[in-house]
């Protein structure tokens, strides 16, 4: 039976593997205290209730066009990277500022049509976290 030992062996190494990645994969969505973390970016979210929530991650925004109807609209961004993120809104005068784990919230009211946001840290809306939010 000696020539069953390799195969054995391999089969010992696959199942560590795969033990390590569900591990890894419960370590990150596991959400510890300060470990939340950003789900995967989308093109578009649309605003239900009035509220929409931006995950800012290092070094993205999880949301490039948010569509919202006219009226208030309530804004939370959510830290889920490593350092410090803001969320400007030029147009409402707004800016959310988050530092790693961190959320903060505002809610502003926007005119129909197209208002831009971005992280205001210097280099980080050049590097991609802008985006829109189209009223109307
Ligand atoms: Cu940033």
């Amino acid at each position: 039976m000696a020539s069953l030992t390799p195969m054995i062996r391999r089969r010992s190494t696959t199942l560590l593997v795969a033990a390590l990645a569900l591990g890894g994969l419960a370590a990150c969505g596991g959400g510890g205290a300060s470990a939340k973390k950003c789900p995967p970016k989308v093109e578009t979210k649309t605003v239900t209730g009035g509220a929409i929530t931006v995950c800012a991650s290092d070094i993205k925004f999880d949301v490039d066009t948010i569509k919202a109807q006219p009226g208030p609209l309530k804004v939370t961004l959510v830290n889920g990277g490593a350092i410090y993120h803001t969320l400007k809104i030029p147009d409402a005068n707004v800016e959310l500022k988050t530092n790693s784990g961190k959320t903060d919230s505002a809610t502003v009211t926007l005119s129909k049509g197209t208002h831009s946001f971005e992280c205001a840290v210097p280099g980080h809306a050049a590097a991609g976290m802008k985006g829109k939010i189209v009223v109307g």
